[in-house]
């Protein structure tokens, strides 16, 4: 079965019909701004106490713990590299979709979503990001034949467009 990729407008914190929420996390796993704050907030402090045993976490990793007061099952946390610092950054954020994935598959997992990961406070340029992110997403998905849906949750409109447009120019 070929897997469904989605690119939506909305909150990743609040997206109940998929398994896994992938967290765009720095190296200590702690709560901080943009996704990890919005995650960290509706999850509860449960998560960030089960963070700490994962801790610290190197740029293109990405570890899973539950996802308690979350509407998902777990949350994987990916660290994205800072634009600008962490070489090779593309084949880092390559790294970031492709371990996730990869861990999503192993756990049994049949759905997840992405945000924008080192598209924020790491900088990324978005649109580079955004062909990293899906090229990496269709390379990894035969890999991982129990994937049924991947969605990538961009917070504004204008963002998700670009991810609709990138994943219609690969088709
Ligand atoms: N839902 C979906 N997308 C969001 C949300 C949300 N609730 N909030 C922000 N975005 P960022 P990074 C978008 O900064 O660049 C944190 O402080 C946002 O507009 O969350 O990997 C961590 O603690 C952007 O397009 O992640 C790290 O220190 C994208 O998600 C650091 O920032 C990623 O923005 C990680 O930086």
């Amino acid at each position: 079965m070929t897997a469904k990729v989605e690119c939506l407008q909305g909150d990743i914190a609040n997206q109940p019909d998929i398994d896994a929420v992938v967290n765009a996390a720095n190296a200590l796993l702690r709560p901080g701004g943009g996704v990890a704050g919005a995650l960290h907030r509706a999850a509860g402090p449960e998560l960030d106490r089960a963070c700490r045993t994962l801790a610290p976490i190197q740029p293109g990793e990405a570890v899973i713990t539950e996802a308690f007061n979350l509407p998902n099952r777990h949350v994987i946390h990916c660290l994205g590299p800072v634009h600008g610092r962490d070489t090779p950054e593309a084949k880092l954020l390559a790294d970031c979709y492709r371990n996730a994935l990869e861990l999503a598959e192993r756990q049994g997992l049949a759905s997840i979503a992405f945000p924008a990961l080192s598209a924020g406070a790491f900088g990324y340029p978005l649109a580079e990001a955004a062909r990293v992110a899906l090229t990496t997403v269709q390379e990894t998905l035969p890999r991982c034949p129990g994937i049924e849906r991947v969605r990538f949750v961009l917070f504004d409109a204008g963002s998700a467009k670009l991810f609709q447009d990138t994943l219609d120019s690969l088709d």
